[in-house]
């Protein structure tokens, strides 16, 4: 058999095994892996990793806030600069205004993707308050593609216990996978309002403002609803060990409690905040940077399974709408996000260099697992008839990062400086080159929508 391409005597990591092997692709799919296949194409893999596309089950491309404010980044270079770093699946977020019926939102959001972006893409549905009442709606919803509901514990977006028992059970009756933002909220507004009364207004008093403590209590809490209600739930952006300890109790009871970290609390700490200016509030994001206890805390809930994911949480604000919050001396005025979405893969590999899990667990958390749990029945693996989402890694590249050695739309980084050894020099997506030993070769619109369902 012909293929059309090969990626040549590469290792192939798998999150079960590693192994050198070609793989041959027909059109968008991996058709073959043994030794010696030939191709119209062939791509040299020699002392390299060869692994499936990387997936990032949490990003915010062009997200509005309530004041105005955009995130910088948008589909298009949102999804190449994912691409530039491996990743090769994103999954971002419908949020319906007002009246606007879930699937008109859906459609509209899809109307913003579609001509921009690079790689393929899924939607999560939000179900904020002024959905309580379209609850009817989520069957429709997840028939759409849209297989998980993203659930605010905080902001203006924030469900009361008892909305949030209302939209667990309909995204229970449905089979979704409901996804959350645990913060404890009205303790938050009322730290933030005590905090700025007292003249306590810079970056530095932004994770005061938000405990772990309550954080965890957050999480015990949607975790306790979940439970009640038989439902599995997924946790966003863990990077406390409070919610590390209500995940893990749950997942030894036999739960099925799930939760992702993100780059930004396994590389920064609070500390962070303590910076003078702009620099202190540049790596604003919620929930907060935490301590170096607990940065420790979730590299190890990682290597042991109480955390299965790392996504990014991908929502980076430019350095001067970021500064008409320090200007207002107010920190909550902030526009909380920071960019992670093309040192995701690369960041993560440094838990295998570092000692604290294997090369199948890097793919595992990056890779297989958000596809799994997400829906992507077709991504996350290199296997045969699995669409050819794959990338070709240099374990020895070093990298510098700095503004401008990444590609994301945003004129700082919270890791410039921060040097990772191993990257990803060659990117498939669906059989198609598009990003060639370090050059983006591909064109916005090329990315396609996944429709999700789960099992
Ligand atoms: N937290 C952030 O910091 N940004 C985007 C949304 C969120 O929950
Ligand atoms: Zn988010």
């Amino acid at each position: 058999m012909n293929f059309d391409v090969v990626i040549k005597n590469g290792t192939v990591v798998t999150s079960e095994a590693t192994y050198q092997a070609d793989v041959g692709i027909k059109g968008e799919i991996i058709a073959a892996i043994g030794q010696g296949l030939q191709g119209a194409r062939e791509l040299d893999a020699t002392g390299k990793l060869v692994i499936p596309g990387a997936v990032d089950v949490h990003v915010h491309e062009q997200m509005p806030l309530p004041s105005g404010v955009v995130s910088a980044d948008d589909f298009f270079t949102a999804t190449r600069a994912a691409a530039y770093g491996g990743t090769t699946t994103v999954i971002d977020f419908v949020q319906p205004m007002g009246d606007e019926s879930m699937l008109a939102a859906l459609a509209a959001r899809q109307a913003e993707a579609a001509p921009k972006v690079v790689i393929d893409y899924g939607l999560h549905m939000t179900i904020g308050p002024t959905e309580i009442t379209k609850l009817d709606q989520v069957a429709a919803a997840y028939q759409a593609g849209c297989a998980s509901f993203k659930l605010y514990m905080a902001y203006g977006l924030r469900l009361t216990d008892d909305q949030l028992f209302q939209a667990l059970q309909a995204v229970k009756t449905v089979g979704g996978l409901p996804v959350i933002h645990a913060e404890n909220w009205d303790v938050i507004c009322t730290l933030i309002a005590q905090n700025l009364a007292a003249g306590r207004n810079t970056p530095a008093w932004h994770p005061r403002s938000r405990p772990a403590l309550l954080e965890g209590e957050a999480a015990g809490r949607a975790i306790d609803l979940a439970t009640y209600i038989e439902t599995p739930l997924y946790i966003f952006h863990v990077g406390c060990n409070e919610t590390v300890q209500r995940i893990a109790a749950a997942r030894q009871r036999g739960l099925p409690i799930m939760g992702e970290t993100c780059p930004q609390y396994l590389f920064l700490t609070d500390a962070a905040y303590d910076q003078a200016g702009i620099t202190g509030a540049l790596p604003v994001c919620a929930p907060p940077l935490r301590s170096q206890a607990d940065q420790d805390s979730i590299w190890q809930a990682l290597a042991h399974n109480t955390l299965q994911v790392v996504s990014t949480d991908h929502c980076p604000f430019v350095s001067a709408d970021k500064a008409r919050g320090l200007a207002a001396q107010d920190f909550s005025q902030i526009p909380g996000g920071v960019p992670s979405i093309e040192m995701r893969l690369a960041g993560v590999y440094q838990g295998v260099r570092r000692g604290h899990f294997s090369l199948n667990r890097w793919v595992e958390v990056c890779c297989t697992t958000p596809a799994r749990l997400f829906g992507l029945t077709r991504k996350g693996v290199i296997g045969v008839g699995y669409e050819a989402d794959v990338v070709i890694f240099d374990p020895e590249q070093s990298k510098t990062l700095s503004t401008q050695t990444l590609h994301e739309n945003v004129d700082w980084t919270p890791y410039d400086g921060l040097t990772l050894t191993g990257w990803p020099i060659t990117t498939l997506s669906r059989g198609e080159v598009i990003v060639a030993e370090g050059q983006f070769v591909a064109h916005a619109g090329r990315g396609r929508f996944v429709r999700r369902t789960l099992l």
